[in-house]
């Protein structure tokens, strides 16, 4: 069975973590988001597809959720000492990934490439797709202008008013090669647990590909990053409340109603049920959080048998 995940940040991984123990891993394809991608001290760095991919590779820090185990940081405290900015924190081991992807970059190779060529030297056996090989940027508008993804969410934390945000380069960005194919082949298509507006909202933007939601023959299943009125971690919550969508369930049902047909929600927001099939979108009420692989197995299982239904 064909499955298609749209993948951003850490709840992403643990999902998939849970999801590669019930489905074969030849069979999954991890469409991520590349909005938070940045430059750093001259590199590409891909953090969400990093995050992925280490997961996988059996490779991701399991406290931090992002980067790689075992880390050590000596780079960045070197960098520091050179009066280098260092709130984005790359590990020693990370390095390496970011600059084996810049050289490549640099000699034309495109990002879906050598995404491919770090997942077979990781011996992942899934397919790990960017949701486009062009450049596309989230920019959050604050009360001093405009900034990167990054400086909102790691350096000021993801405190302050945000009063919109945009995906740079999204409108004239292509899906990358297999992203809307995947689509359609899949039996079916999940969107993890991430922030609906910064970590799924840029894969949205990229031309063709809501477009495949809407049209695939695929069920497409969803799982709620809200329980009650407060996401799991971050600002999805807030950022939902920017958009106009109520900051619950309701709010991620309306965020993907032209193509979701079944949303996993927390067993405490079971009174939201009629209001989400109002919207056509079916809910199932259980327990979404993933706090360790026993429970992200169990909700993976149950996301594919919902989506069979
Ligand atoms: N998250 C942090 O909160 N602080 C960091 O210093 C940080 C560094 C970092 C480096 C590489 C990487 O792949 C991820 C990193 N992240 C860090 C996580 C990243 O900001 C988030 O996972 C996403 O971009 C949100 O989806």
């Amino acid at each position: 069975m064909k499955v298609v995940v749209l993948a951003g940040g850490t709840g992403a991984a643990k999902f998939v973590r849970g999801l590669v123990r019930v489905v074969d891993p030849r069979e999954l394809t991890v469409i991520v988001n590349t909005g938070d991608d940045l430059e750093w001290w001259g590199l590409h760095v891909s953090p969400d597809l990093d995050t992925i991919c280490y997961e996988l590779g059996g490779l991701l820090d399991p406290q931090r959720g992002w980067g790689r185990r075992e880390e050590t940081f000596h780079c960045r405290d070197a960098m520091a000492a050179l009066g280098r900015a260092s709130w984005f924190n790359l590990g020693d081991r990370d390095l390496a990934t970011h600059l084996f992807r810049s050289e490549q970059l640099r000699a034309g190779v495109p990002l879906s490439e050598v995404t491919a060529t770090l997942c077979a030297r990781w011996g992942i056996a899934s397919h790990v797709l960017p949701m486009t090989d062009a450049r596309v940027r989230t920019i959050v508008t604050m009360d001093d202008g405009d900034v990167p993804f990054q400086e909102f969410f790691v350096h000021r934390r993801h405190a302050g008013a945000v009063h919109a945000v945009r995906f740079e380069g999204a409108a004239g960005a292509r899906p990358a090669p297999g992203v809307i194919d995947a689509i359609h082949e899949a039996a079916i298509v999940v969107i993890a647990p991430s922030n609906p507006v910064t970590s799924v909202g840029p894969i949205l933007a990229v031309p063709g590909i809501t477009e495949a939601l809407n049209t695939t023959a695929a069920r497409v299943a969803a799982i709620s990053p809200i329980t009650g009125s407060a996401a799991f971690s971050g600002p999805a919550a807030r950022l939902m409340a920017m958009r106009g969508w109520p900051t619950t369930a309701v709010g991620v049902a309306m965020a993907y109603q032209s193509f979701l047909d079944v949303l996993l929600c927390d067993a405490g927001d079971a009174a939201l049920g009629p209001e989400m099939e109002a919207l056509g979108v079916r809910p199932v009420f259980t327990s979404i959080l993933m706090s360790g692989t026993a429970l992200a197995e169990r909700l993976a299982k149950e996301t594919l048998d919902a989506g069979a239904q």
